[in-house]
This record gives structure tokens, C-alpha cells and sequence, in this order.
């Protein structure tokens, strides 16, 4: 397992590079070109510039969350070839760079959702909280409080360009039904995977947040059954998962662990977040021990060491700690308590080494 931090980036990150360095265990610095929209070509030379102030930081560059994916290929219009032709390009360009795994979604128009940025957890820190009964209403509404909590920092996923044309998109997606997002999925994937071979780099999927269809868009990485079924689509072992046990178990029927025993071989990347369920539907964020949230840390860590994961794993999102406020933390990713959950894991982690080792 290498464990890894996600940064946001130079001016796009109140965490430095160095304040990361002081958390035991990370070699890995997740990132991106949080500058680029979903279609565009990454640059070699806008590469070079973040990937050596990491390497000169003293980690790798191995994993990049995300390249995001245009719509006009999640919607399958005859666009959608260019923009694959330009997803290919940002592959080749960051093969030299030694980038392993890139992370991306397939969910229309949103990414995560949550309908409460700043939620109290009862302990005097704040989480993420989603509230079922407030997403049946207006997408906007939701868009424009995330993007008015945001506070001038980027936010993958929630892009104010994409998010001013909602009308336009909710409309272009009108006729993407499931089956047909499924296809346009196996179109996308099955044009990369020789260049991903060529390149030895892993796309990994992230599964869809939370893991249920939302606002009437089709969502589809959303249990064991459609993993399965996505990982036999395009059986490639360059074909892998972003397998986010935070995702995943925003439904309690999904039991992350046997999801890790069952496809551990195509697990290229790993997060590990802690959801508290309530008994409305509502679900809060939590800490990343194992007894404050429903999700199953550790029976997930101890599934991964069993499988010998040699794949990256990175603590999700955090509660908002300390001096961590609305304005001075970009949500869910301050530093305190993803750097709790990194300790959290490694001492699990380190003690089933040392149980094996003992054996
Ligand atoms: C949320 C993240 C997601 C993830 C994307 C992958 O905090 O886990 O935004 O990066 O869905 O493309």
C-alpha cells in the first residue's frame, strides 16, 4: 500500500507541500491541473511545473485525481470523438512524468453532492452532511450553495462555468438513460485502454456519490452488481476502480470490504472515509475511526492487507478541525483530520504487518 495526501495545488491550497511532509507515511501526492476544464489537453509543460514542486517536496507524482471527462462523451453526441482524441493526449503527456493511476467519474453533471458543507458533528468540529429530504428539490439551489461556500477556491466537479449552463445540461442529458450511459461509458474506455497500455498508466473509476440516481440523472458505479458489471464490460486489467468505501456506503447495504476481497485485483486506488448513517436516510461524515461511523474501517484496511494491496489509498474527506472554519478550509480537505485518518490507518495497517510478520 502507498499511501497518498490530495493537494489542491500552489494558490489553490491553504495546505502546503511541506506542511504534508510532516504527516507520517505519504509518498504520494495526489493532484491535478485544477485549472483545466473537462476536454481540454494537459500541457507537458503545465505538467512539468506542478510535478517537479512535488518531486522537489520529496514525493511522487504517481496519481491524478482527476482528469475530469467532458459531457459531450458522457452523453455520447458526435463531439465526444475530439474530446476522446484530447483525453488520449493528456494520457501520453503525463506518461514521462511516471503518473501511474488517473482517477476520473462518469456521473452527469455533478459530482459529489451534499446539501450541508458545514455540518456540526456534536464534538465541536464540522463535516459534510447530506440530507435526503433536501435533494429532491432544485439542483440549482444546491449549486449555487456549494459554489457560494467555496470562497474562491476551485472545486473539481463543481466548475461555476458548468454550473451557470445547468439548464442547458439538464436538458442535453434528457435523453441519456442508464443503458445508454453505460454504453457511452464502454465507448470512452474502450478507445483509452490501448494508449493506457502503451503508456502503463491505470484509469480508475470513482464511484458515484452518493450511489443512487439524483435529480433523475442516471447513476451507475453504485454497488457490487455494477462494479461487477463495469469491470466486465472492458475486462482490461488497465479497466480499474477508484474504490471510495465513503461512496459506497452512503447505502448501508453495501458491504465495502467483500467489495475489496471480490475485486482487490482491480483496485488501482483507494479512499477510506467514515459515513454515520441516520435512520431518515440523512448521513454525516465521520471521523475516520472505525467506531464513529458504520462504515467498517478497519474490517476494509484488514480485507486490503489480506489481498496485499500494493495499490495508492489516501484518507477521503475530513471533519473541519480546530481553527478549520467556513472561509480557511476548503470543505471536506483540511488538514487535521485527514492527517488523523492517515495515523488512524497506518497503525492498523503497521500492526497487521507486524501480526503477519510475528506469524
Ligand atoms: C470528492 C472526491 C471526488 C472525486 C471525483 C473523481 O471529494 O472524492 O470529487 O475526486 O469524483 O473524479
Amino acid at each position: 500500500m502507498q499511501m497518498g495526501f490530495r493537494w489542491y495545488g500552489e494558490g489553490n491550497d491553504r495546505i502546503s507541500l511541506g506542511d504534508i511532509r510532516q504527516i507520517p507515511g505519504v509518498s504520494t501526492i495526489v493532484w491535478a491541473l485544477h485549472d483545466k476544464m473537462p476536454g481540454e489537453v494537459w500541457e507537458p509543460e503545465e505538467i512539468e511545473k506542478t510535478v517537479s514542486q512535488i518531486r522537489e517536496a520529496g514525493f511522487n507524482a504517481d496519481v491524478v485525481e482527476s482528469v475530469n471527462v467532458h459531457d459531450d462523451i458522457k452523453i455520447g453526441l458526435p463531439t465526444r470523438d475530439g474530446y476522446i482524441e484530447n483525453y488520449k493526449q493528456t494520457i501520453r503527456n503525463l506518461a514521462p512524468f511516471g503518473v501511474k493511476v488517473i482517477c476520473y467519474n462518469f456521473m452527469p453533471i455533478f459530482d459529489w453532492t451534499r446539501t450541508d458543507l458545514f455540518h456540526p458533528v456534536g464534538d465541536g468540529s464540522t463535516a459534510l452532511y447530506y440530507e435526503a429530504g433536501m435533494i429532491q428539490d432544485d439542483p440549482k439551489a444546491m449549486a449555487d450553495y456549494i459554489l457560494g461556500n467555496l470562497h474562491g477556491l476551485s472545486f473539481p466537479g463543481w466548475e461555476p462555468e458548468r454550473m451557470a449552463k445547468l439548464d442547458e445540461l439538464f436538458a442535453a442529458y434528457s435523453d441519456v438513460t442508464k443503458e445508454k450511459l453505460w454504453e457511452n461509458l464502454a465507448y470512452f474506455l474502450e478507445q483509452l485502454m490501448p494508449v493506457c497500455r502503451e503508456c502503463d498508466i491505470r484509469m480508475a473509476i470513482h464511484m458515484d456519490d452518493p450511489p443512487w440516481d439524483i435529480f433523475g440523472l442516471p447513476r451507475l458505479l453504485v454497488d457490487e452488481e455494477s462494479i461487477s458489471r463495469f469491470l466486465k464490460m472492458v475486462d482490461d486489467p488497465y479497466n480499474c476502480l477508484t474504490l471510495c468505501s465513503g461512496s459506497l456506503n452512503a447505502n448501508p447495504d453495501n458491504n465495502v470490504a467483500d467489495i475489496v476481497r471480490k475485486h482487490a485485483d482491480r483496485i488501482a486506488f483507494a479512499h477510506i472515509r467514515n459515513v454515520k448513517h441516520f435512520p431518515n436516510g440523512d448521513f454525516s461524515e465521520a471521523s475516520h475511526r472505525d467506531c464513529d461511523g458504520d462504515t467498517g474501517i478497519l474490517d476494509i484496511l484488514r480485507a486490503y492487507h489480506d489481498a496485499g494491496f500494493k495499490g495508492y489509498i489516501r484518507p477521503d474527506h475530513g471533519r473541519h478541525l480546530w481553527d478549520e472554519k467556513p472561509g480557511n478550509v476548503r470543505p471536506g480537505y483540511g488538514l487535521y483530520d485527514r492527517a488523523l485518518g492517515i495515523m488512524y490507518m497506518l497503525g492498523a495497517w503497521d500492526m497487521m504487518d507486524k501480526e503477519e510478520g510475528g506469524k
